[in-house]
């Protein structure tokens, strides 16, 4: 492939519209896009940093993703859940994959 093609196919794909055309099609072909159901765990909080948005939690292992117990971090976009993570704390928590990160979506 010549240099230019390769720029030019770089250009395409980081266009803003291109994924919203990709959902349009997606629509077109009755394919609804469904809300992601959230994997629910049991975990102990080690940190939070309020700032980043991000909790370390030492989570029990989650047999449906194949993991083993680990402490990890999860990026949390609903500030108020950050009233029911406090270090030292065992909690139940939901959360869904968002490409690379996972975000806690509820916490009991
Ligand atoms: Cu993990």
């Amino acid at each position: 492939m010549k240099r230019s093609a390769i720029l030019s196919l770089i250009l395409a794909l980081s266009l803003p519209g291109v994924p919203l055309a990709q959902a349009a099609d997606m629509k077109d072909m009755g394919m609804e896009v469904k809300a992601q159901q959230s994997i629910e765990a049991v975990g102990v909080v080690k940190q939070v940093d309020k700032a980043k948005k991000i909790v370390t939690i030492a989570h029990e292992a989650i047999p449906s993703l194949g993991w083993s117990a680990m402490t990890m971090d999860f990026v949390v976009e609903n500030k108020a859940l950050f009233a029911k993570l406090i270090p030292g704390k065992q909690i139940h928590f939901g959360f869904i994959t968002q490409g690379y990160s996972y975000v806690v979506t509820s916490v009991k």
